[in-house]
């Protein structure tokens, strides 16, 4: 049974699904369809799956809407929003679903449980199931096998086979990581493993390490943990370079030519849709009581505070000019949770927008990749966006803010210029020179 799935597989011609087709899922199931497979990405979403069919889709990742349309209309993927009906015409299932936070920060687990449900219900004997989705320590044994064993009555190891492979994709650059970078696999035993490498070996260029399931979800909450952890420092840094009269640019440059030193980079907060729940997916295991950490707990405190600290420094500013925020025209640059993607899920942008707003301010904001100005006035390009204003606020680094032209900005502007830079991309003396009043996140010059 499991020889001729792995013939399948290293044939191309097992039919895949993929589960969830979110920005990680429809990257891998346009992957995979663009070597040869037949893919069917399901989502109980239909909207989504409507965007698919009628190839409308909006995303910006580099190369992913061309290759959809590519396969799709090869008819290499289908798309529909029955995950039963995916499963059961599948061999090989990809759970690729989101496992949030609930309100109060624990895992939710809903999306996961309901893909496993709709997994077992299409799962028949001499087919192979891997989870993609980050999960909490312990998830893949605690529930998903267990769920899978109970709904289908099989025997995992036995009738069907399970691994968990997590994505590792860098949202602005998905298809080239998902390539090249050393792809985890954690499987429930050694054919689980086998066929998973199997099916990943025709997509990865990077190495496959092998380990347990434990290891691999373990390591996969580790390294994006261990990226908002360092954030964190880079922060605090910042903040003691703003008291110290020193500049935190300059200061991580130094440290960082240090053979064994990598300080991340400061700015308004840590957003996107991993690093801001994966630490407490990383703290509340399945089956088991939560842990605490110290650690990650002051850095949730940094990260999450540095937003506020952007306003105060606009208010500051403001101050130093004599005007109040109250009624003072601010324009903020940047909406997206980071540079060059237009996803602005638990962006820093909106912390710095809404309390500007709360403040009275007359906020405006800009952005090339979305449209999306949680409430404040939104423009269509960078100089409507700065006419008339007060003080500019950088929120994201995108690649079209590195290069202000400060001297056309200021004709643009009020009188008495301000900047506030909260991702370092301006240069403070040629803003300086120009007549700015100069604020940056770390900058104590
Ligand atoms: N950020 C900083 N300073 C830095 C790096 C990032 O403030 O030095 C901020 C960004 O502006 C953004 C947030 O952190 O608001 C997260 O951005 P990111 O580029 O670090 O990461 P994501 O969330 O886009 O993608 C991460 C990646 N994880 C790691 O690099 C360890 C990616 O590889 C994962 O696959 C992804 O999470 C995920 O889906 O888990």
């Amino acid at each position: 049974m499991s020889e001729r799935l792995l013939e399948k597989i290293r044939t191309g011609k097992a039919h895949i699904a993929v589960l969830g087709l979110g920005h990680v899922g429809l990257p891998t199931a346009a992957i995979f369809a663009n070597i040869g497979y037949s893919v069917t990405g399901a989502d109980v979403k239909k909207k989504v799956v409507d965007s698919i069919l009628s190839l409308n889709l909006d995303t910006k990742e580099p190369g992913l809407k061309e290759m959809i349309e590519r396969v799709a209309r090869a008819g290499k993927l289908k798309a529909i929003a029955d995950t039963v009906l995916a499963a059961k015409q599948a061999e090989v299932m990809l759970i690729c679903v989101q496992t949030p936070l609930t309100q109060s920060g624990k895992p939710d687990l809903r999306y996961l449980e309901n893909a496993s449900r709709d997994v077992a219900r299409g799962l028949g004997k001499g087919k192979l199931v891997i989870v993609v989705s980050t999960v909490p320590p312990g998830t893949i044994k605690n529930l998903v096998t267990s769920m899978l064993e109970k709904e289908s009555g099989l025997k995992c190891g036995v009738d069907f086979w399970l691994a968990y492979s997590p994505e590792r994709i860098l949202p602005g650059n998905t298809i080239e990581e998902f390539v090249t970078n050393v792809r985890l696999v954690g499987g429930f035993d050694a054919r689980s493993v086998e066929l998973t490498v199997e099916l990943f070996k025709n997509v990865t260029k990077g190495t496959i390490l092998v380990t347990d399931i434990a290891n691999a979800e373990l390591a996969k909450l580790a390294e994006n943990t261990f990226r908002y952890v360092n954030i964190a420092f880079a922060n605090e840094l910042a903040l003691i370079c703003e008291r110290m009269g020193a500049d935190v640019a300059e200061v991580v440059n130094l440290a960082n030519t240090h053979p064994r030193v990598n300080i991340h980079k400061p700015g308004p907060g840590v957003g996107g849709p991993c690093l801001t729940k994966d630490p407490q997916l990383l703290l509340h295991p399945e089956g088991h009581s939560p842990f605490t950490s110290k650690l990650i707990k002051c850095s949730r405190e940094l990260n999450d505070y540095m937003a506020e600290h952007v306003v105060k420094l606009v208010v500051k500013a403001l101050k130093d000019t004599n005007k109040d925020v109250k009624n003072s025209n601010i324009t903020v640059l940047g909406v997206a949770y980071k540079a060059e993607v237009s996803d602005t899920i638990n962006s820093p942008a909106e912390k710095i927008i809404r309390k500007l707003l709360s403040l009275g301010a007359k906020v405006t904001v800009y952005d090339p990749y979305t449209k999306d100005d949680f409430g404040a006035r939104s423009s269509k390009n960078i100089t409507e966006a700065i006419n008339g204003a007060h003080c500019i606020v950088v929120a994201t680094d995108h690649k079209a803010f590195e290069k202000l032209d400060f001297r056309a900005i200021k004709r643009l502007m009020n009188i008495n210029p301000i900047i506030v830079d909260g991702r370092r991309v301006a240069h403070p003396e040629k803003a300086k020179k120009q007549g700015f009043t100069y604020y940056g996140i770390g900058y104590g010059l």
